[in-house]
C-alpha cells in the first residue's frame, strides 16, 4: 500500500517501484508521441521527458503513460500495488458507490499558499509558448497543450464544480482551445453561460496529478463534483487556491494551470487532433476558445500528456479499461443479475468498445439478460460496440480464451443486435452527411456460451485440467519457464 502527496511524490514512488523512466533529448515533433504510443501498447513504465529538444534550458518537462499498467494504476488509486489485473478489478468493485456517497464529506479546502504559486504571470505577461508542447499526430491542426488535462468549470445555477478532460489546442501565448463535446458537463456549463450572453470562467490544469487526470477523464455522474470525489478516494480534501480572476478553485500543488474566460461571440478553428478511435473522423471546426488571464506554474513544471492513438496504443486505454471493467461489473451486480463471475473491457477497445462478461449460467435466458444489460449499463452505453458473454470456465481477462469461446460456442446467426445506441461524432463509421448531433450506432451481443438447453449434453473439453496444467507447469518451469508466459 502506498500513498503520495502530489505529482512529485507520486514520481518518486513510481521510481522506487521501478515504474518510471526519464528520457532526454527527445523531439516534441511526433517522436515523443511515438514513444508514448509504443510504450502504452507494451504497458510500460511512466515516462518523464526532460531536456526536450530545443527546450533544453527551460527546465520544463512532460510526463506520459502515467497510469499505463496495473502497478501505476494501483499507485494512483492508493491501492495495494502488488495486485494482479483481475484482483485489481475485483478490489475496485463497490468502491465507486462508496466514493460517490462520501463526496459531501470532502469539500475542497481553500488555502493561501501552494507550489502552484511559485510562478505567476498575468495579462500581457502570460506566455504559454515557453512550455515544451508536443505535436502529437502528423495531421493535427497544431500543437495540443491540454491532453492529460483537467478543465474546471462551475454550474452557474447550482455552483457545482466540475472537472472534465477536454483537449486544448495551443494557439498562441495566451489563447488555447477548449473542446467539450455535446453531453459533457463542461459543455452544459458553457451553454448556460452563453444563454445569458455571459463569458464562461474556466481553469485548465495542464499538470494535474494522475488521479485528478483519471477522474477528469471519467464519466462521474452529473451533479457530483470530481474535486470532492477525489477527496473521497484520498480520504482528505483536495487543497486549492482561489483563482485571482475567476474565483474558481485551482489545485494548490498542481504543476501548471491557467484561468481565463470563454466568450459567446468568439471562435477559432479547432483541430483536427488524432482521436481515441485511431482516426480523424471529426473535422476541424470553429469553436469557442479560452482567453488566458493568468498562468500559474511550479518551478521546472511538468506537463501531463496523453497520446491518442488506435486501441491499446492509446495512452489512456489501460486505466480506462480497468476502471470501466469495475464500473460495469458493479452496475450489473447492483441490477440484481446473479452469478456474474467477471467483467473486462480490454485496452484494444479503449475500455469502451468491447466488453467480456463471464457468468455461471443459472436459467434459460440468463446469458441474454447479461449481454443486453452489460451493453446498456450507464457506464458502457456510450460508444459501445461488442459484448461477448462467456461461461465461467472462460477467463474473461484473457482474449485467447474469449476468442476460443467465440470460435466454439457462439452461433453467429444468434448475434443480438441493438440499434440506435448512444454514439459520438468521432465514430469513423458515421457517414459524412449525417451530423454528429443526429448520429447513433448499433451494438452486437455475442453469446459465446454453451446453449443453456444443451448444458447437460454439450461435448466435453479435452483441455488438460487446470490443476494438472499447473502441476506440469511448475515441474517444467525451470527448463522452459523463461519462454512461457503462463499455463
Ligand atoms: C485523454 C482524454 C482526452 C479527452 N478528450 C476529450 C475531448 O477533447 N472532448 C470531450 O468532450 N471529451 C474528452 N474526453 C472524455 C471526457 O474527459 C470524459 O467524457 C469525461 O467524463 C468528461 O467529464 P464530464 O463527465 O465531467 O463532462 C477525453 C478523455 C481523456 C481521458
Ligand atoms: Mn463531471
Amino acid at each position: 500500500m502506498r500513498s503520495w502527496e502530489d505529482l512529485r511524490d507520486w514520481l518518486k514512488q513510481a521510481d522506487e517501484m521501478d515504474e518510471l523512466k526519464v528520457l532526454e533529448g527527445v523531439d516534441l515533433n511526433l517522436e515523443l508521441s511515438g514513444i508514448a504510443q509504443i510504450n502504452a501498447k507494451n504497458q510500460g513504465p511512466a515516462l518523464l521527458f526532460q531536456n526536450l529538444k530545443e527546450y533544453e534550458k527551460s527546465g520544463f518537462r512532460v510526463l506520459v503513460n502515467s497510469v499505463g499498467n496495473v502497478k501505476l494504476f494501483n499507485l494512483t488509486f492508493g491501492n495495494n500495488t502488488e495486485l494482479t489485473l483481475k484482483e485489481t478489478i475485483e478490489d475496485l468493485r463497490g468502491k465507486p458507490n462508496t466514493w460517490q456517497e462520501e463526496t459531501k464529506k470532502y469539500p475542497f479546502q481553500v488555502v493561501e499558499s501552494g507550489h502552484i504559486l511559485e510562478n505567476l504571470e498575468t495579462e500581457d505577461k502570460v506566455d504559454l509558448l515557453k512550455f515544451p508542447t508536443p505535436f502529437w499526430h502528423e495531421k493535427d491542426g497544431g500543437r495540443f497543450i491540454g491532453t492529460g488535462v483537467a478543465v474546471i468549470t462551475d454550474d452557474p445555477d447550482t455552483g457545482t464544480i466540475n472537472v472534465g478532460s477536454y483537449r486544448a489546442q495551443l494557439y498562441d501565448r495566451n489563447t488555447v482551445g477548449i473542446n467539450a463535446e455535446r453531453g459533457k458537463h463542461g459543455a452544459f456549463h458553457r451553454d448556460k453561460y452563453f444563454k445569458e450572453n455571459k463569458p464562461m470562467p474556466v481553469v485548465m490544469v495542464f499538470g494535474p496529478d494522475p488521479l485528478l487526470y483519471v477522474l477528469a477523464g471519467s464519466e462521474i455522474p452529473t451533479g457530483v463534483s470530481e474535486l470532492e470525489y477525489y477527496g473521497a478516494i484520498r480520504k482528505k480534501p483536495i487543497k486549492v487556491i482561489k483563482g485571482k480572476y475567476t474565483g474558481l478553485p485551482i489545485p494548490a500543488d498542481a504543476e501548471i494551470a491557467i484561468e481565463g474566460f470563454v466568450y459567446p461571440d468568439k471562435t477559432r478553428l479547432e483541430g483536427p487532433h488524432g482521436e481515441w478511435t485511431g482516426y480523424y473522423a471529426s473535422d476541424a471546426k470553429q469553436k469557442p476558445f479560452v482567453e488566458v488571464k493568468a498562468l500559474y506554474h511550479r518551478n521546472d513544471a511538468i506537463m501531463l500528456g496523453t497520446a491518442m492513438s488506435k486501441g491499446a496504443y492509446n495512452d489512456h486505454a489501460f486505466w480506462r479499461s480497468v476502471w470501466r471493467s469495475a464500473l460495469v461489473y458493479d452496475e450489473m451486480v447492483k441490477n440484481g443479475l446473479p452469478n456474474v463471475m467477471g467483467v473486462y473491457t480490454p485496452p484494444f477497445g479503449v475500455g469502451r468498445q468491447f466488453i467480456n462478461v463471464s457468468i455461471k449460467q443459472a436459467y434459460p435466458g440468463h446469458a441474454t439478460e447479461a449481454g443486453y444489460l452489460a451493453s446498456q449499463t450507464r457506464s458502457a452505453a456510450y460508444m459501445g460496440k461488442w459484448v461477448v458473454v462467456v461461461d465461467d470456465d472462460i477467463n474473461p481477462y484473457d482474449m485467447d480464451d474469449v476468442l476460443w469461446a467465440m470460435c466454439t460456442r457462439a452461433d453467429p446467426s444468434e448475434i443480438g443486435i441493438i440499434k440506435k445506441g448512444w454514439a459520438s461524432g468521432v465514430d469513423p463509421l458515421r457517414p459524412k452527411d449525417v451530423p454528429a448531433s443526429k448520429y447513433t450506432n448499433s451494438r452486437g451481443i455475442i453469446f459465446a456460451v454453451v446453449p443453456y438447453e444443451r448444458m447437460d449434453s454439450f461435448s466435453e473439453t479435452c483441455m488438460l485440467r487446470d490443476d494438472l496444467r499447473k502441476e506440469v507447469y511448475e515441474k517444467w518451469e525451470k527448463e522452459l519457464g523463461s519462454r512461457w508466459s503462463g499455463y
